[in-house]
């Protein structure tokens, strides 16, 4: 079994291995360890990765990038509507409301899910990664943003199954960089002493991560994280953007903003200039040939100019370290460092904020561009059983509080209560005890529209079936396992009614833990209480994907709560199916089919790479053929045969742009076939006399 872990990055996917030897990063098949989170969609097959990269300008109309943040988020999201007047490509509103994203596919208008266009992006980084383990990928973990949300982290799952992965967690990037930086610390202080603290900074190209995290040996705590979820480094390409539009409108007249092609040139230059400007803080060039209208454009500029236009943006930096420090009610003096990661903390103005923040020296003693998939890896490394890797606890925390409202049909009772707050531990289960007579509704939100990067704070409905009064006609009592999973997913995960036994008083006492977290009573007389059951640090996984668990299966358990030193009481307590509705995930059969067209995808690109390898052999073999002719083999045939093939190969060249540029992959191999048989004798004289002198000096020595 493989061990893989994958940053899928707004602008670059790393994917790291564990072998042998460790935990490695690995390259690509153009060498690099970098692929760029790119579709290109075109009329016979999809091009992921480098080859779509390469048709951002030529094919800009059906390339795809910069689509990380439409997941979970409907069209009419107002982040959505801004993106979507500044992309090359076309957007289009699903029948569920979601953002779609449409192309030119196979000749075809096609519109795609963002769940399937992150599929074909895994699609591709599963098949990197099984060519450099040489064995079939499944099992791999994952990193998101830590801001993601419910929706967003559901529809990243979705997108991980249409590749065919099984993902045994999504982590918070900061958590990954976090277990990349701890788990091989020897000197981190034992379990009882004070912890050690460490702040984490991720600046990648679309937004901004904080985390603080403590260590001691053998685990991490998250304790606290912020973000701001829009600022990163495609907002300083931006700002170089809009000032050399400005710019070239004056001084060449050209609108820039008109042309798709010219302005995704000028990203991709400025972008360049941008790096550039981190390593030299002099004046430096921008020139672009034939930019537009045949016109070639230059400008300068240096980085103080670059520093006070993108001032607005360098404000926002300190903002979410501020309040990272804040919500952990830590000092500075209590931070032990400060590690960056990501490609934008690169910039020198930012590298210096932080510093000046933190009043500390910042460590980059992590790979900037690898921390995230290394810890990935490090992660499916530790929930493989296949992989032996020293034992680290992780706790995370819960990024926005979430509340549970409750109501029945018929009394008018609506309670709602916050299940968990603001960084409270996740992965994590509750226990929440109810009195009822009738099935019920928990509808579960976001708290607060506050710091909420969403404009929708739902996350589902889950209804409590089955549940029926007592015999006496009271309440029955009905207990309700909330959680947030590993993947940092809430559900209502299982419910259960616990009968009363004949003969026992009304006031009997079942819960007898001592830990009542919270207790809270609505005007109908529906109790609530939130025990804190226990942290489901090795929770079964993906159990709860579907959230809608549990066939209605009625069982007599022992209640974990009666015992102890109380008098044992036998309970009987009976399993409660629950519904979940409006929970924003893929329906099951629309996911099958994705799954489907995803592999029917997959076949049509290897069929076309097999055609195009093909045609490429025959036109590989007639240059090859012809350098050959004029050169080594020139001796070994006749000149009137030697013009002939030549006259031949010529011909052969002609076709293949003309009648042969659209065959079958048969023609191409009986065309080398005829080929190689009227070069193979050639290539055989010339290989015999070749061996021939080896030959002799061969049986030289043995005389
Ligand atoms: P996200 O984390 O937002 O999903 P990502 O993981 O794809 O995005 P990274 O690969 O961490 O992002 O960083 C890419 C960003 O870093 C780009 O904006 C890139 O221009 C910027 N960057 C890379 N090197 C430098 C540099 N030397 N100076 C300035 N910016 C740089
Ligand atoms: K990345
Ligand atoms: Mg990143």
């Amino acid at each position: 079994m493989s061990v893989v872990g994958i940053d899928v990055g707004f602008q670059n996917c790393y994917i790291a291995v564990a072998r042998s030897g460790g935990i490695e990063t690995i390259a690509n098949e153009y060498s690099d360890r970098c692929t760029p989170a790119c579709v290109s969609l075109a009329s016979k097959n999809r091009m992921i990765g480098n080859a779509a990269k390469s048709q951002i300008i030529t094919n800009f109309k059906n390339t795809v990038h910069g689509f990380k943040k439409f997941h979970g988020r409907t069209i009419d999201d107002l982040f959505v509507q801004t993106e979507k007047s500044k992309l090359p490509y076309s957007l289009h509103k699903l029948a569920n409301g979601n953002t779609g994203i449409k192309v030119r596919y196979l000749d075809e208008d096609k519109v795609f899910t963002v769940e399937q266009i992150t599929g074909m992006l895994l699609t591709k980084l599963k098949e990197t990664s099984e060519s450099a383990l040489k064995k079939p990928v499944v099992d791999c973990v994952i990193s998101v943003p830590s801001f993601f949300s419910d929706a967003q982290r559901r529809s990243v799952l979705d997108a991980t199954q249409i590749a065919g992965l099984n993902c045994l967690r999504l982590i918070n990037d900061t958590t990954a960089v976090a277990l990349a930086y701890g788990i091989y610390k020897q000197d981190l202080p034992n379990p009882e002493e004070r912890a050690r603290n460490v702040v984490f900074v991720d600046m990648g190209h679309s937004s901004f991560q904080v985390s603080i995290t403590a260590f001691n040996k053998g685990k991490l705590k998250v304790l606290a994280t912020a973000f701001d979820p829009y600022l990163g480094g495609r907002n300083f390409d931006e700002a170089l953007v809009d000032y050399f539009c400005e710019e070239f409108k004056g001084k060449y007249k050209l609108n820039v903003r008109d042309n798709p092609r010219a302005l995704l040139r000028l990203y991709q230059e400025c972008e360049k200039l941008k790096k550039l400007m981190s390593a030299n803080s002099s004046d430096l060039p921008l020139n672009i040939e034939c930019f537009m209208n045949d016109i070639d454009v230059s400008s300068r500029m240096n980085r103080g100019q670059f520093e006070d236009m993108c001032a607005q943006y360098l404000m926002r930096v300190e903002v979410p370290l501020k309040a990272v420090l804040e919500q952990s009610k830590l000092s500075r003096d209590d931070i032990y460092a400060v590690e960056i990661v990501g490609g934008a903390t690169r910039i020198p103005s930012i590298k210096e904020r932080i510093t000046k923040f933190f009043s500390k020296d910042i460590s980059t003693t992590l790979n900037a561009d690898e921390a995230v998939a290394r810890g990935c890896a490090l992660q499916c490394a530790i929930l493989s059983p296949a992989f032996k890797v020293r034992e680290f606890s992780i706790t995370d925390v819960v990024p926005f509080p979430i509340t549970l409202r409750w109501k029945s049909p018929t009394d008018e009772g609506l309670g709602e209560c916050e299940v968990f707050s603001k960084n409270h531990a996740a992965p994590f289960s509750k226990v929440i005890t109810f009195h009822k007579k009738e099935p019920f509704d928990l509808e579960a939100f976001y708290s607060s529209t506050q710091d909420l990067p969403y404009p929708d704070q739902r996350i589902g409905c889950f209804s409590v079936q089955n549940v029926v009064p007592q015999p006496d006609g009271d309440s029955s009592k009905v207990k309700v396992k909330v959680r947030v999973n590993v993947h940092g997913i809430f559900s209502v995960s299982s419910a259960s009614l616990i009968e009363k036994q004949k003969g026992e008083g009304e006031d009997m006492q079942i819960d007898s833990e001592p830990m009542v977290q919270n207790e809270s009573r609505a005007e109908d007389q529906t109790k609530m209480q939130v025990d804190q059951e226990f942290q489901s640090q090795g929770d079964q996984q993906n159990e709860d994907n579907s959230s809608s668990s549990k066939e209605g299966a009625s069982g007599e358990k022992q209640d974990p709560a009666a015992g102890g030193s109380k008098p044992k009481l036998k309970v009987k307590s009976i399993d409660l199916p629950i519904i979940a509705n409006n929970i924003r995930q893929l329906d099951s059969d629309v996911l099958n089919n994705f799954v489907e067209y995803e592999r029917q995808m997959i076949i049509q690109d290897k069929q076309v790479k097999e055609l195009n390898d093909a045609k490429n052999a025959v036109e590989e073999y007639v240059y090859d053929l012809r350098d050959k002719l004029c050169g080594i083999y020139e001796k070994y045939i006749t000149q009137d045969d030697s013009n002939r093939l030549t006259l031949m190969l010529e011909d052969t060249e002609n076709w293949l742009y003309e009648d042969g540029e659209d065959q079958p992959k048969q023609v191409y191999e009986e065309k080398l076939d005829a080929l190689k048989r009227l070069g193979q004798p050639i290539q055989d004289r010339h290989r015999e006399h070749e061996d021939r002198p080896r030959a002799f000096e061969e049986l030289g020595k043995k005389l």
